[in-house]
């Protein structure tokens, strides 16, 4: 098996302050949570960005004062959000994607998203993907339900994006397909037989069992605070890098490395 490729999700779109006071919000702020997610074996960072009242922005001159101090202290895949938060335009979703990040998201199809719908057209997708690719940047499919895959398989098929790829499964979103371990099972099924790679984002008490299934399977697994702010039933974490840390310690109980940056790289196909 590859070594573990552990990303972390540090801030996200939607977590506030009054639901726990350890989420990041500055670029200072998330910047220093990458580092130490770093420090306890991530080797991708999954970036928002918000604005100084805390509100989701695409701004891309956030993420670049975020990707900026991010790369100073750590060598972290750079995977930044398209996804943005529900209700923001395509043109301002894609923005940040013309710095030129290593990784960019790219989510294959329209979900209810707890009360909101996380609006993702065909053509949408293929705008996404037109502009990830002609920045150089290699896409991660986001898959909140299994139909998803057909869509990306769409993008696949017209040669918008190069396969094989790097596919994430987001478990457990109010709306989407549910965290039970069948439906990541059935995820693993359906994946293309190209060597395609994949993680999985449990969300809420769903992280840690599916991420030890992603340990076990081979597959990569993603944690954070855009994902699960607990580190145990009704305790939060007090930092990303406490869940970072119990996967990574996870893996190494059950004999599995976990990937440097530098690993992760050779994994995705990324240049060194
Ligand atoms: N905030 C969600 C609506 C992504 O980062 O690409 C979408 C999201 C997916 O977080
Ligand atoms: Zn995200």
């Amino acid at each position: 098996m590859d070594p573990l490729m552990i990303t972390v999700a540090p801030v996200g779109a939607e977590v506030t302050r009054s639901q726990t006071p350890y989420i990041p919000l500055t670029p200072e702020e998330i910047a220093e949570e990458c580092y130490r997610a770093w420090n306890e074996g991530a080797s991708i960072a999954h970036l928002h960005a918000r604005n100084p009242d805390g509100s989701p922005t695409q701004d891309p001159a956030v993420y670049s004062r975020i990707i900026e101090l991010v790369r100073d202290k750590t060598d972290l895949i750079i995977q930044i959000s398209t996804g943005g938060a529900v209700g923001m335009t395509v043109e301002e979703r894609v923005a940040p994607v013309s710095l030129k990040p290593e990784m960019a998201t790219l989510t294959c199809g329209t979900v209810n998203f707890g009360d909101g719908i996380f609006v993702n057209s065909l053509s949408d997708m293929e705008l996404f993907a037109r502009t990830i690719r002609e920045h150089g940047v290699k896409p991660e499919f986001e898959l909140f339900d299994v139909g998803m895959m057909e869509n990306q398989r769409r993008l696949a098929a017209g040669k918008l994006v190069e396969m094989p790829g790097h596919f994430d499964f987001v478990m457990g979103v109010p709306g989407g397909i549910s965290g039970d371990p069948r439906n990541l099972m059935h995820f693993v099924s359906i994946l293309p037989e190209d060597g395609s790679t994949w993680s999985v984002a449990g969300i809420g008490r769903h992280e840690l069992p599916l991420g030890a299934m992603a340990i076990v399977l081979g597959g990569h697994v993603r944690v954070g605070f855009e994902d699960n702010i607990y580190y145990s039933r009704g305790v939060l974490a007090k930092s990303n890098a406490e869940l970072v840390a119990r996967m990574a310690r996870l893996a190494r109980e059950l004999g599995r490395n976990v990937a440097s940056p530098q690993e992760a790289r050779r994994v995705l196909g990324l240049s060194a």
